[in-house]
């Protein structure tokens, strides 16, 4: 009997990879999904069973927003059992906060998500699109022993795979264009691909793919910086319907300690928004009650986000909050890694 070849899923969202040059406006436009696959006929050599889905209309992912992930997490639900893995490329820009959302999104998955994307199109002489697709696709269909070498969701540029939800896009012209601060790469992509498994996740039992589709983002961060004023943090506590605010501090979760700003972080938590404080730093945990200027947060009821980025945070905020859990739960859950966002 013949083998079965093995199936991958590119979902395609648009993003540089795809883009072609606007003649009339010489700025870069997406194109359609044939084009990508005429562009790399490669990918034939694999002897894999590729099937693609385009969105329509293709999107820049700086025009992303939380619909256009429970459509992803959809598409997958809807293949998982016919394919062995998922490519998504994706644009840059907004990658890692995709990649986050999607991790939180997906429970139970026992199967690679890939994301990637390029910074040059993949029709121009010297793209890296071509690599970071090959690449991803081989990874999205390696499996070892009946299990997938990764059944998580990660994300592949240049020469590294990444845990998605640790990822930052860091770079807005290198070809390596992003980087996990906190969190070791999940592979090294040379002549050969290195995994580092014991960094990679695998779950102890294979359930059904379940899928979250409801979140709710009526979040908001407040990014603190020397002479912030009143005005400007009131406004952002005081946003009709908020409920969670992304507090970006400095250091280690380091606050200032004027009355008028203290009072203002109480007064959110006492009319119910929870107050997520995560560090402005790129690596590196908040440890609120190091400092003096900490203290008054701790005391205050603020919520340590630890070494979460801030994709994650924004992403993992939506999520619980689309639960309609209480406040309680909501801060139990903040502090517990649900699918390795934190380090333990
Ligand atoms: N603006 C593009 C996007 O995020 C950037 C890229 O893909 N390199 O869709």
């Amino acid at each position: 009997m013949e083998k079965k070849k093995t199936s991958i899923l590119i979902i395609y969202t648009g993003g540089t990879i795809g883009m072609v040059n606007d003649p009339e406006t010489s700025s870069l436009k997406p194109f359609d999904f044939a084009h990508i696959l005429n562009q790399v006929p490669e990918l034939n050599e694999f002897g894999f069973n590729l099937e693609s889905i385009a969105f329509d209309p293709l999107i820049d992912s700086s025009n992303l927003n939380p619909a256009v992930w429970v459509k992803i997490v959809e598409i997958i639900k809807e293949n998982y059992n016919k394919f062995e893995g998922f490519v998504v490329l994706h644009g840059t820009d907004t990658m890692s906060y995709s990649a986050s959302a999607l991790s939180f999104m997906l429970d139970n998955l026992s199967k690679p998500v890939v994301l990637t994307g390029s910074q040059l199109p993949i029709g121009t002489l010297r793209t890296d699109g071509k690599e970071n697709l090959i690449a991803a696709i081989e990874i999205a269909a390696a499996y070892e022993k009946g299990r997938a070498v990764v059944p998580e969701v990660c994300v592949l540029f240049e020469n590294k795979l990444f845990r998605g939800n640790r990822t930052t896009k860091h770079n807005a012209e290198h070809f390596n264009a992003f980087h996990s601060y906190n969190y070791p790469d999940l592979a090294k992509i040379g002549i050969h691909i290195i995994y580092n498994y014991p960094s990679i996740h695998y779950p102890d039992s294979v359930s059904d793919l379940e899928i979250t589709t409801v979140l709710d983002h009526n979040i908001a961060i407040l990014k603190l910086f020397p002479g912030i004023n009143k005005a400007v943090v009131d406004s952002i506590l005081g946003c009709k319907g908020l409920k969670a605010v992304i507090m970006e501090s400095y250091g280690a979760g380091n606050a200032p300690t004027d009355k008028w700003f203290i009072d203002a972080i109480k007064a959110a938590i006492k009319n119910g928004i929870v107050v997520y404080n995560i560090t402005q730093c790129a690596a590196g945990s908040v440890e609120m009650g190091l400092y003096e200027t900490s203290v008054e947060l701790l005391k205050a009821g603020v919520v340590s986000g630890r070494d979460i980025t801030t994709e994650a945070a924004v992403t993992k905020l939506m999520y619980l909050l689309g639960k309609n859990l209480d406040r309680e739960q909501i801060k139990m859950l903040l502090n517990k890694s649900l699918k390795g966002e934190l380090s333990q």
